[in-house]
């Protein structure tokens, strides 16, 4: 079997799985099985950009390069996290384009497609992740690699109306065609890309997700990503004893918890939740005290503007439901800035009797599938899950709500609080299926097995001449 090259904004520290998520665990396990490379960015600055941290461990090697303060702030910060993520959210008044974000992005892949070239093997399988990295097959095939190349974007793919909102849309599609298979989370994000490359591009695309670029065939397809379902559930029964107490307590005081976990991203719809509980709470005064929001956001992305205020936003949100309704003993919503250990987490998922996942938009959501995951077969609770989370597309037993309808979300609250064990333990079981059946997994061996099966054009890293490069060098723009 060829040997596997994972490209990530950030390399997973393969030295410490038990801090890692599935995915990372999922992506490691593929790599020593088969050998190879995972190569990022190791999450620092600096000028000195001589040599990246190599760390070889058995078949692994990960290569961490740093970027310097500018690039951070121009590829980093700029083009990735203020054009491209709200971009892809659908968030185009939150886009801050500028020409020098643009010119960082190009650069950075540039160098970071320079930095791995020298450690590839012509017979090399290279997996390229994300909307940091998308020109970097391009920048690979200019210092004339020919291997297999993959890409798989975890965010969603924006409707081609919104896309061509931004400047350079054409340039960063036609880097999408650079890979030999292009994987997105959903049908709706496939169709999208689908349709872009028809009316923009005038690309033909088979029934069969394939596009013909040159007598090269690029296949587009949905890849739904699941999480390690068994791991996670095992996780979710070991006691973590401060949670069994507080589960205690509210058991006591005959208590329900609902519970969000997110990263504090604008994307994830945390203000219109707590509008939707604090409308729970007021149109059903017999919940007060008998339930409790419990909110874990911890910190993303402080660099970017946008976070901050939606930041300010939740504490205000916060103080002003706790201050309208809070008694004594009972504090209506419990929020956690900070990153909670996994097992915690499980253990949390498993102790509430509601899974509350508003996304505005996301790529899947894989929280929804841990709270599955995680919960007690015999006594499940219940997820309330966003129509525009991607994971609507396949836990279509959870209750649908649209995040935008503060009274859509109230009510499902109450369906779900008030649901008889029956019917929990039905939607339970159907959901539970669909995790196991669509787990990390499956989600990465079907990717591969399609990446494997691509045609390697010519199977070398030859340097091909500079007149052929499809983007201009950084020195020569
Ligand atoms: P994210 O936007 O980060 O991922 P998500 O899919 O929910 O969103 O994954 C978050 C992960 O971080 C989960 O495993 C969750 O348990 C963990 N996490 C969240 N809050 C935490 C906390 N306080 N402490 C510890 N862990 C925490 C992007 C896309 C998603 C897509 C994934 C995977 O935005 O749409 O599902 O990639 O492709």
């Amino acid at each position: 079997m060829n040997r596997l090259v994972i490209v990530s904004n950030r390399v997973a520290d393969l030295r410490s799985n038990s801090q890692s998520g599935g995915l990372a665990v999922g992506l490691a396990d593929a790599l020593r099985a088969r050998g190879g490379i995972w190569f990022g960015w190791d999450g620092t600055t600096s000028d000195d950009l001589a040599a990246p941290t190599v760390d070889d461990i058995g078949p692994v090697r990960t290569i961490a390069a740093p970027l310097t303060e500018t690039d951070y702030n121009e590829y980093y910060v700029g083009f990735a996290n203020s054009v491209l993520w709200p971009l892809f959210h659908y968030r185009l008044d939150l886009v801050d384009y500028r020409t020098e974000f643009h010119d960082g992005y190009m650069r950075v892949n540039e160098r970071l497609a320079e930095t791995l070239l020298s450690e590839l093997r012509a017979d090399d399988v290279i997996w390229v992740h994300d909307y940091h990295l998308i020109p970097f097959a391009a920048c690979l095939r200019a210092l004339g690699c020919r291997q297999r190349i993959g890409f798989f974007l975890h965010i969603p793919f924006p409707p081609p109306d919104l896309l061509t909102a931004t400047p350079n849309h054409v340039a960063l599609v036609e880097a999408l065609l650079e890979y030999d298979v292009v994987g997105l989370q959903t049908s709706s994000d496939a169709a999208n890309l689908k349709r872009y490359l028809a009316e923009q591009l005038g690309r033909e695309v088979g029934e069969d997700g394939r596009v013909d670029v040159g007598g090269r065939s690029v296949l587009v397809g949905r890849f739904p990503i699941g999480i390690d379902a068994a791991a996670f559930a095992e996780m979710a029964r070991l006691p973590s004893s401060d949670v069994e107490l507080d589960t205690l307590r509210q058991r006591i005081l005959g208590r329900k918890q609902i519970i969000g976990v997110d990263r504090l991203d604008y994307s994830k719809g945390l203000p219109e939740r707590l509008s939707a509980f604090e409308r729970l709470l007021s149109r059903h005064p017999e919940l007060e005290r008998a339930v409790s929001l419990l909110q874990i956001a911890p910190p993303t992305r402080e660099d970017v503007s946008a976070y901050p205020t939606i930041r300010k936003e939740l504490e205000g949100m916060t103080g002003s439901i706790n201050g309208r309704f809070a008694d004594i003993n009972w504090t209506p919503v419990r929020y956690i800035h900070r990153a909670v250990p996994r097992e915690r987490l499980a253990s949390l998922f498993r102790a509430s009797q509601v899974g509350l996942v508003t996304p505005l938009r996301d790529g899947m959501n894989l929280v929804a599938k841990e709270y599955v995951a995680a919960q007690d077969p015999d006594d499940p609770g219940v997820l309330v899950l966003s129509q525009f989370a991607g994971a609507a597309e396949e836990l279509e037993e959870a209750l649908i709500v649209n995040p935008y309808d503060a009274d859509d979300v109230a009510d499902r609250l109450y369906e779900a609080l008030t649901m008889p064990l029956d019917e929990r333990s039905d939607r339970h079981a159907a959901l539970h299926r669909r995790i196991l059946h669509q787990d990390a997994r499956a989600w990465l061996e079907g990717f591969l097995a399609r990446l494997d099966e691509a045609d390697a054009a010519e199977a070398v890293c030859r340097p091909i001449p500079r007149t052929e490069r499809l983007l201009p060098r950084a020195a020569e723009r």
